[in-house]
């Protein structure tokens, strides 16, 4: 008998679903909610420069470019890239991926060079769609990876020596725009939609595979109307190159919802564009919460087409919670907890009730089931008993891509997703997460894993070891901070440990926590850094 085989009781089952996943491909459904729109209707707004995107533009512009790459020879087998900030053009190459069955994979616009390596050799892109601004770094790293067959800028009208832009790419593959396609059927439990990148609970980065199913599976949970509600006009706040921003957006789109993003957060487009378009649901990371409860600015502006909002990607204070409901009279304020390896959240505040409660995660979503596994004993628990989170159920991954082990390391012997967070669930079944084991670090919702910055520093010639971990910032969430060995007779400074880090890694992975120097790091019998003893230290340096 498996130290899983539990009492069925002690699982928190999500609610019913309220209709079976579909077994047609992602693509299908995006490609007959796109056609079932006739209108001039807004699909996406992007507040910042107030560019709009229609329906039928939509329709027009994914079935083309579906077709121009078919006409190219892609197809099944494809991967494409898209790497951006938020753009109009953004998910035009994801759905046109997904009506020809190719698998789509987004990269985080600011990795640098070193970041993307890593990244590109787990993915493995044919195509890279990318926006102007960073076709420099794409031109060096296709010079490097022979896979990479052709670059496609998606923001510029005109085409270079060294790539496409999207216009002269379709123009040139068939002979003249088209509205009607006919989506390449997969099999949607087996076929990798999307490739989204997590270090998981330990390690470097990792490219979770996410079927089809998987999709289907968000969008009838995000159609839900015990869950949300159903007539809304959406902000999406986190990029399009997070799970977070990516699937809020496509499950809007996939029921003819408007969508309006920004380019990059700037309070006053965020508010005016609430204002102005009357939004109703918004997604935002806690930092944002934390502005709409905090800041004078937000008290200018009408806000009361504000019905709920959605907050997840790291921990979210009850007192902040509090404070936004008092101060701005928001329905539902929803907190959902969930990570890139569950495609979406896995829990969600109010869900299936009319209030939610302030602190909580919320409760089991349809499809999933999730389980406390005591720390101590590794046995299931009860209510109120603190435990690693574990998953089962169709928002989890297929695994990771190319990595048996680490994917057979993400799971107990039977099955349950592993999460690396510690947290509970009450009389009501509403979870609470408290804590986290793993060794992630959440800069503004963003993954910075230790072990990635790390790696780096050890390529440092004058650092013989190391070890990262994350301090709480009020505006941050938290920031890494470095404890380093230096080599004997080494004039190396924090300056220089902080410049080094910059010159490679991206911001959210900078040393703003700063570097402390040690004679030694605090390490387990095997070798293992011990983030625990580096934590308690942190804070005798900062009380000193
Ligand atoms: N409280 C405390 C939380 C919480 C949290 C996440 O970057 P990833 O892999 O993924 C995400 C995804 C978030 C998300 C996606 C879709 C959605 O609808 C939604 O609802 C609001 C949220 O963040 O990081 C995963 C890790 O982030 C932490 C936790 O450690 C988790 O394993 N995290 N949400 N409410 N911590």
């Amino acid at each position: 008998c498996s130290m899983f085989e539990i009492p069925k009781q002690i699982v928190v089952q999500g609610l019913p679903s309220l209709k079976p996943i579909e077994e047609i491909s992602t693509g299908e459904i995006i490609y007959r909610s796109l056609l079932s729109h006739n209108e001039n209707h807004p699909a996406l707004i992007n507040g910042t420069t107030r560019d709009c995107l229609t329906y039928p533009d939509l329709l027009s512009k994914t079935c083309s470019l579906a077709e121009a790459l078919r006409h190219a020879g892609y197809g099944q087998g494809t991967t494409i890239l898209i790497s951006s900030k938020n753009h109009l053009q953004f998910l035009v190459p994801i759905i046109s991926a997904l009506y020809i069955g190719a698998t789509a994979t987004a990269m985080n616009p600011s990795y640098t060079y070193y970041e993307l390596e890593h990244l590109i050799n787990i993915s493995k892109p044919n195509i890279v769609f990318c926006s102007k601004e960073i076709l420099e770094k794409y031109i060096a790293i296709k010079s490097k990876f022979s896979f990479i067959e052709r670059i496609i800028v998606i923001d510029s009208p005109f085409s270079t020596l060294k790539a496409d832009c999207l216009d002269d790419f379709i123009g040139r593959n068939i002979k003249s725009i088209v509205t009607r396609i006919t989506t390449t059927p997969v099999n949607t439990r087996e076929q990798v939609a999307f490739i989204m990148y997590s270090s998981g609970t330990t390690g470097l980065p990792k490219g979770v595979m996410m079927t089809h199913r998987n999709i289907n599976a968000v969008f009838n949970t995000m159609q839900d109307p015990r869950m949300m509600h159903q007539d809304f006009r959406s902000l999406c706040v986190p990029p399009f190159f997070h799970a977070y921003g990516l699937l809020s957006t496509l499950s809007a789109l996939s029921i003819n919802k408007l969508t309006v993003f920004m380019t990059e957060f700037d309070p006053k487009v965020f508010l005016q564009s609430i204002q102005d378009y009357k939004l109703t649901r918004l997604f935002l990371p806690p930092a944002i919460v934390v502005f709409m409860a905090k800041s004078a600015l937000v008290l200018q502006y009408d806000l009361s087409s504000i019905k709920e909002t959605l907050c997840g990607a790291a921990p979210l204070k009850k007192s902040t919670e509090e404070e936004l409901k008092r101060r701005l009279n928001v329905e539902e304020l929803r907190q959902g907890y969930g990570m890139t390896e569950t495609s979406f959240a896995v829990t969600i505040n109010g869900l299936g009730v009319h209030s939610s409660k302030p602190g909580s995660a919320g409760k089991v979503v349809p499809y999933t089931r999730i389980g406390i596994r005591d720390l101590n004993t590794g046995e299931f628990a009860g209510p109120n008993t603190l435990g690693e989170i574990c998953i089962k159920g169709e928002l989890v991954m297929k695994g990771y891509c190319g990595d048996p082990e680490a994917t057979k390391n993400a799971f107990s012997d039977d099955g349950w997703l592993l999460t690396g967070d510690v947290g509970y669930y009450d009389e009501d079944g509403d979870f609470y997460i408290t804590d986290r084991l793993k060794e992630l670090i959440k800069y503004k919702g963003f993954q910075v894993p230790p072990a990635e910055i790390e790696a780096l520093l050890l390529t440092h010639p004058d650092i013989i070891d190391c070890g990262v971990v994350g301090i709480e910032d009020p505006r941050a969430g938290e920031i890494p901070i470095a404890f380093v060995v230096k080599a004997e007779n080494s004039y190396l400074t924090e300056k220089d440990v902080r410049k080094f880090v910059k010159g490679k890694l991206s911001p959210e992975k900078w040393l703003r926590g700063g570097v402390i120097f040690l004679e030694e790091i605090p390490k387990n019998p095997t070798g293992k850094v011990l983030r625990r003893e580096l934590r308690k230290m942190v804070t005798q340096f900062k009380s000193k």
